[in-house]
């Protein structure tokens, strides 16, 4: 029997209102979160509404490097992070000491920072990307050669897509990299009919395998669209519930069951309430970070 949470949600609307605030849940937050949040989204889709809202605090229900992207584009906001161990182990797979010996081995390289990094990174890289525009940014830049942080799949499927040389980071997010291409065969096996969608994080053999690579968003778009009756989603599980309620004639699985992000799972009802009543963990990004990162995820936002 589920917990039951009237009174809680109660007081997050109340403190909601008190504190002129915006809840924002990742794709990947528990479902309970989705549901009492104002908007679910991509982080890309996430900073916009923070930066068009006019609430003046914006509850950031994801990971650290989103907040700093909202805090970066709405600099006049409270961005509160409602659990601040709230990382991504992939942002923490590159450090700015290393990026900078990397741009000295590679002149001439264009730097392309996906999002999902520190924002100390993003302000020494020439633009950002997310898994939704990679490919579409990497082809509307000059340069043919490409330094691209931290995730090596996704950097290998720009590379494929793009034709560019791409020199890829060894860094890897370890909720996607953990399927192999046996959970794809398998999946086949048990309903060769079915579609299945992967994310790009995932390993090149497994997007190989797949019928398509996609970004989160574009994951809901084809789940709309598709006439298939069974899909099997491979990235993060939280995708589930809401891919279920908007077309609850189809079938939607798990590639894996393993492909759950554990720092996406600590935000709570409990600890976004705390976030509301104690004003915590306010993320904010020193100016001298802020600007040339900003400059980076603008660039971006003019190309898509
Ligand atoms: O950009 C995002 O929000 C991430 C991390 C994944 C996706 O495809 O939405």
């Amino acid at each position: 029997m589920k917990p039951y949470n009237g009174n809680l949600l109660q007081k997050i609307k109340e403190f909601k209102l008190e504190r002129n605030a915006i809840i924002l849940a990742h794709n990947y937050q528990r479902e309970e979160i989705q549901q009492v949040a104002d908007f679910v989204g991509d982080s890309l889709e996430l900073s916009r509404k923070a930066a068009d809202s006019d609430a003046e605090v914006i509850v950031f229900c994801g990971v650290r490097f989103m907040a700093e992207v909202a805090a970066i584009l709405a600099p006049e906001k409270t961005v509160l992070l409602p659990d601040h161990h709230a990382g991504c182990s992939l942002a923490a797979m590159v450090s700015v000491a290393d990026l900078r010996q990397k741009k000295k081995e590679h002149p001439r390289a264009a730097v392309v920072a996906y999002v999902n990094s520190p924002a100390a990174v993003k302000a020494e890289c020439d633009i950002c990307v997310t898994s939704s525009n990679a490919v579409a940014v990497v082809n509307s830049l000059a340069a043919e050669e490409i330094i691209f942080v931290p995730d090596k799949n996704l950097g290998s499927y720009v590379a494929k897509q793009t034709g560019k040389k791409v020199i890829l980071w060894d860094g890897y997010c370890a909720t996607h990299h953990c399927v192999t291409r046996e959970d794809v065969a398998n999946a086949r096996r048990a309903d060769p009919r079915a579609l299945v969608m992967v994310h790009p994080e995932c390993r090149p053999e497994v997007v190989a395998a797949a019928d398509y690579s996609l970004s989160t968003g574009q994951m809901f778009k084809l789940a709309r669209e598709t006439e298939n009756e069974t899909i099997i989603v491979g990235t993060e599980t939280g995708v589930l519930p809401r891919l279920r309620q908007e077309n609850p004639e189809k079938n939607f699985l798990p590639l894996s069951p393993k492909m759950v992000c554990p720092d996406m799972k600590l935000v709570t009802l409990i600890k976004l309430l705390l976030a509301l009543v104690k004003m915590r963990t306010p993320v904010e990004v020193p100016a001298e970070i802020s600007r040339p990162a900003r400059r980076a995820l603008e660039r971006m936002l003019a190309v898509v």
